[in-house]
């Protein structure tokens, strides 16, 4: 039985996933001991000078487990999870995989506003968050959060901050530790935990992963990707990124008997003094990342000869970049596209290089099926570029608890619109040509332009805005606000007051904008939407006109986009409101 709100594999293609030996019926809980029978004293994670073996991650798991339930966690409670990248993060999320519980993976970027709606859509009942972390008090916002939302009856605090003696709604994680205790089995079929969406709506949206489905992806890939128990991963990025948790990632090593070595920062410095103490073999970063490495590997005498492979995906990844991965780090390239929906193809081996620099490789199983449409959703020829769709034995079937989104983002015969522009070639590998969904890539971070548009519109004199992303060398994108005041005094607040106020609101500082320009109005297309097309253009071209828009000259044919129409005398242009960029080193580390 699946839990409510989420949407079950028909019945058939259950049956057909199981009778073709993809979904074994591996509950995520039991893992750690069976990896702990068999590779006992091996060591499964390092953490700065902590190494734990599969002996102790499981005892661990098993202790933890029962402290959660000690502490009132009861199955298909949904708990959210909001740790750095730390051991207690592999052991909390498969203790209340253990017990049942559902994580719910957010970032540790997360402020008010996401984990306010995290709870609120999961209807968590705990809430597990680092404490103090990089100058902020998750504590505080735990604490302000449980006295809002009934549901919430525990938040437990990785560092202590803010916990004080005999209070039962706020307790140190520590104490989360008991007696092993008989859990039941979970039923496979089940959810096994949340990952978050990369969004396109105004509110993020969380996606049910099952312990088959799950248990299929990293088995898959950790095969594919030729993982062994002489196997190093190092998690650069944060693990509650699909990427880094299952692909094949952190789940994926510890099912070969590999190490996963957990670094705390994606930086150059950190991961490349890990690369040489740990003999990493594999790692995966986004881009952005990638090219920070190569730009300080000259400057560092790091050994990174134990590097085999190093993994990318997440965002667009430029030739010229791909191209120089392996004469300057040494190691093999692998091109990976993947969606924390599902959906996930890879470069191979034995591919030849060029597919290796120009393709996003094939899905990873048999199973998964790809169609690329056209806007009205029909099937493009073969070849040609349109909306990639998809539907497979770990490619969800329904967002959680979102019937009305999930009608616009599921075909009816259960295809999933990933809302990515592809091609696929004779060959089979998928070639990403960009996206009609309305996210900002920065970095590898995925913003929603809606969630950021909303938040701006609450900003007082603001009566109308468009996010949009704007190209740019190191992060690959960044957030453009275009924006139409009608405040009464005339006053439109700068690039850092619009900051501050949507930083007041509560939202995660990677989805601030990094620029803002004010404009009369906002141009629309023929059916009255905001052009976002005209926009970008304008946004990359600080000489396109904005006082009377103009559709972006190559394919347009079809005249001037007619404009909102300004409610009131239009105010004066004031040109864009512009910051210098932040400091490459704040703004370059992806926040997930
Ligand atoms: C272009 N765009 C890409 C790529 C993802 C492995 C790798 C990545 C993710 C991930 C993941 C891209 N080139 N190589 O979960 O397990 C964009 C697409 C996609 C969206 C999904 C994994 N790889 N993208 O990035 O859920 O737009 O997952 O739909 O965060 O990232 O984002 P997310």
């Amino acid at each position: 039985m699946m839990l409510d709100g989420c949407t079950p594999w028909p019945a058939g293609t259950a049956g057909r996933y199981r009778g073709a030996g993809l979904w074994r019926g591996t509950d995520l809980g039991s893992l750690p001991r069976a990896w702990a029978d068999a590779h006992g004293t091996a060591t499964a994670l390092v953490a700065g000078p902590e190494r734990i073996s599969y002996a102790e991650l499981a005892d661990r798991v098993d202790r933890r487990a029962a402290g959660f339930v000690r502490q009132g966690v009861r199955p298909g409670d949904r708990i959210v999870l909001q740790l750095p990248n730390v051991p207690q993060f592999v052991e909390v999320a498969f203790a209340l995989f253990r017990a049942g519980a559902k994580p719910v993976f957010s970032l540790t970027s997360h402020r008010a506003q996401e984990i306010r709606h995290l709870c609120e859509l999961s209807g968590a009942a705990g809430y597990v968050l680092p404490g103090l972390f990089r100058g902020f008090d998750h504590t505080a916002l735990g604490r302000r959060l449980a006295a809002e939302l009934p549901s919430l009856r525990r938040v437990f605090v990785l560092d202590g901050t803010g916990v004080t003696d005999g209070d039962d709604l706020v307790v140190p994680l520590a104490d989360v530790d008991a007696q092993p205790l008989p859990l039941p089995a979970n039923d496979p079929s089940d959810v096994a935990f949340f990952l978050l969406s990369g969004g396109t709506t105004a509110l993020p949206k969380l996606i049910p992963r099952t312990h088959d489905d799950y248990a299929y992806q990293t088995r898959t890939v950790a095969r594919q990707s030729g993982l062994g128990p002489g196997s190093v991963y190092l998690a650069a990025l944060p693990v509650e990124f699909n990427f880094t948790w299952g692909c094949p990632g952190v789940v994926g090593t510890l099912s070969s008997g590999g190490t996963v070595v957990l670094a705390p920062d994606p930086t150059a410095d950190d991961c490349f003094r890990l690369i040489e103490t740990e003999r990493v073999t594999l790692t995966s970063v986004v881009p952005t990342v990638a090219r920070l490495w190569l730009e300080e590997r000259p400057w560092s005498d790091a050994d990174l000869s134990s590097l085999e492979v190093l993994q990318i995906g997440g965002a667009r990844l430029e030739p010229e970049l791909a191209a120089r991965i392996t004469p300057e780090l040494g190691c093999r390239l692998q091109q990976v596209f993947g969606m924390a929906e599902g959906l996930l193809t890879m470069t191979r081996p034995d591919d030849d290089p060029h597919a290796v620099l120009h393709t996003q490789g094939r899905p990873v199983s048999e199973a998964d099926e790809l169609r690329i449409v056209d806007a009205l959703g029909a099937p493009v020829p073969p070849g040609g570029a349109g909306e990639l769709l998809t539907r497979g034995p770990y490619t969800l079937r329904g967002y959680y608890r979102a019937p009305e989104h999930n009608a616009r983002a599921f075909t009816e015969d259960g295809f999933y619109r990933t809302g990515d522009l592809a091609s696929i070639t004779p060959e089979g590998r998928l070639v990403v040509q960009g996206r009609i969904k309305d996210v900002v890539i920065r970095g590898g971070d995925k913003i929603a332009a809606g969630e950021v548009e909303a938040h701006l519109l609450a900003v007082p004199g603001i009566v109308a805005a468009a996010v949009v992303p704007v190209p740019d060398e190191l992060l690959g994108e960044r957030i453009y606000a275009f924006l139409v005041s009608r405040a009464e005094d005339g006053r439109k607040p700068s690039l850092s007051a619009l900051k501050a106020a949507l930083q007041e609101r509560g939202l995660a500082d990677f989805k601030l904008p990094d620029r803002a320009e004010y404009v009369p109005d906002l141009p629309l297309t023929p059916l009255g939407k905001i052009d976002k097309k005209v926009l970008s253009a304008a946004a990359a071209d600080p000489a396109h006109p904005r006082d009377r828009w103009q559709a972006p000259p190559a394919p347009a044919d079809r005249g001037p986009s007619p404009t909102v129409p300004a409610a009131g005398p239009a105010p004066e242009h004031p040109g864009p409101v512009r910051t210098a960029p932040a400091a490459v080193a704040a703004a370059s580390t992806p926040t997930r």
